[in-house]
């Protein structure tokens, strides 16, 4: 082990996590049958430990494992002046308002002439091109591909966005993107705004409104002008969350739409959640837990004093600080949560059965749990679970360990994140009910 690892392994409170805690993982970690994770990955562990040894398997192990966050994203968001790609951005990017650093300018009398990058807080690799339209005056489509503010060539996809009818121009690009073989996707923003003025409309008219109707209209207008393009997303910039709009479709499309680390980078980097993006973020760090237990079972485990059982805590508490960030419940999301539900921590964490703040736990504060939480549970999988052939029991022991420890704490934050998800729904569902009413004219 290094010196700086076991520095770090030995920074912090070394306090063992609370009786109810350690119960509730053991409880968990009792329950988790970690055969089937062994069976998927041995043989192909073995294969690399035949060719490559310990230190071949480990690099490639962490290489998997944390590359994403080395993979740069380029994300072009194209359209005319005024139909909403900064508010895109803002949105996407975390809901970004302009108290916050990074913050695009939203307003009526700008104009996009030049590409502007907007790098997301989480992830300065990951970056958003506010790019101007195609078919104004300065940008023209027969020099548009090759303009020096465009830059055509270094985007990994490209978002095409209209709040209007799209045009042969967007079209034609579109073409143009397809022939050098990156992904693509039109966004069709203001829904809400052609709701709106629908319902005045009809109401005038006396005539009767319904929103369902209006979006089903503008899929069709989309339908009509861009032909056999399957990839449009409808949205509200103003609410990314609105019921029947499309921007939890268009987010997992943007997931899906790259190869594996991209995606993997795209996914850990935003910090928006619904209860499908937060089903994907649970699959994804469920993944790595193999991983986890093959690393710890090859380096840095060490022995928990008065037991068999080995384990690397540093691993462990690094890991379950990724699950609680990831999850939307490290320590600034739950302060977040405080402020908004205007409650202190400790009495929202009592009152919803929040156990993430007492997941908060340090290298050393796990050693000292884990001999408390594994002994048995371990003792039983050992034999089971062989992560690679010819690697000493103390190995063995470890990536039991670890699996198991992680899938217990991953199981017991993924019940917190739905508990959260559910209270900052609510909150906001009910906030836009208040707006509403406050904006109903008497009578209404
Ligand atoms: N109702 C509604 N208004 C929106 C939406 N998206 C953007 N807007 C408004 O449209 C106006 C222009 O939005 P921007 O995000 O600045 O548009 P832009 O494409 O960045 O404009 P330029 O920078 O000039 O090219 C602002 O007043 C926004 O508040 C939306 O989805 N719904
Ligand atoms: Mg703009």
């Amino acid at each position: 082990m290094s010196d700086a690892r076991k520095k770090e392994l030995h920074s912090g409170s070394d306090e063992v996590l609370d009786d109810q805690t350690v119960k509730l993982i053991k409880s968990r970690a009792d329950k988790e049958d970690i055969n089937d994770e062994c069976s998927s990955v041995k043989a192909s562990l073995e294969e690399s430990f035949k060719k490559h040894g310990v230190k071949g398997i480990s690099a490639a192990i962490k290489d998997k494992m944390d590359n994403w966050e080395n993979e740069k994203l380029n994300i072009a968001v194209t359209g005319r002046s005024g139909v909403g790609k900064s508010s895109f951005i803002n949105a996407i990017r975390g809901d970004i308002d302009e108290s916050q650093p990074g913050y695009a300018t939203v307003g009526n009398n700008e104009c996009t002439k030049q590409r502007k990058a907007y790098p997301h807080p989480n992830n300065k690799l990951l970056i958003f091109w506010d790019l101007p339209g195609v078919g104004t005056d300065t940008f023209p489509r027969n020099t548009y591909l090759k303009h020096p503010e465009i830059r055509f060539q270094m985007y990994d996809m490209f978002i095409i966005m209209a709040c209007d009818r799209f045009t042969q121009d967007e079209s034609w690009l579109a073409e143009e993107i397809k022939k050098t073989g990156r992904p693509y996707l039109f966004v069709r923003s203001k829904v809400d705004a052609q709701i709106d003025s629908d319902a005045i409309r009809k109401r005038k008219a006396m005539k009767p409104h319904n929103p369902l109707t209006v979006i089903d209209e503008i899929r069709e207008d989309c339908k009509q002008n861009l032909g056999q393009e399957k990839n449009i997303y409808l949205i509200n910039n103003n609410d990314i969350f609105s019921t029947n709009l499309d921007f939890e479709k268009l987010f997992l499309h943007l997931v899906d739409g790259f190869s594996e680390l991209k995606s993997e980078a795209f996914l850990y980097s935003i910090h928006i959640f619904t209860p499908e993006i937060l089903q994907r973020k649970i699959n994804s760090l469920r993944k790595r837990i193999w991983g986890m237990g093959v690393l710890s079972s090859l380096s840095g485990a060490i022995p928990i004093p008065g037991t068999s059982l080995v384990a690397d805590g540093l691993l462990i508490a690094n890991e379950t600080r990724l699950y609680r960030k990831q999850l939307g419940l490290s320590n600034d999301d739950m302060q977040s949560l405080s402020l908004m539900m205007n409650m202190p921590i400790d009495i929202l964490a009592d009152k919803y059965s929040l156990k993430s703040l007492a997941l908060a736990c340090t290298a050393k504060g796990v050693m000292a749990s884990s001999v408390l939480i594994c002994s048995e549970v371990v003792e039983s999988a050992v034999g089971l679970a062989v992560p690679v052939i010819g690697m000493p029991i103390g190995a063995v022991v470890s990536f039991a360990t670890t699996v198991k420890l992680l899938r217990s704490i991953l199981s017991i934050l993924e019940e917190d994140a739905r508990i959260v998800l559910k209270l900052v729904m609510s909150h906001t569902m009910n906030n836009m009910q208040n707006d509403v009413d406050i904006n109903k004219k008497p009578g209404e």
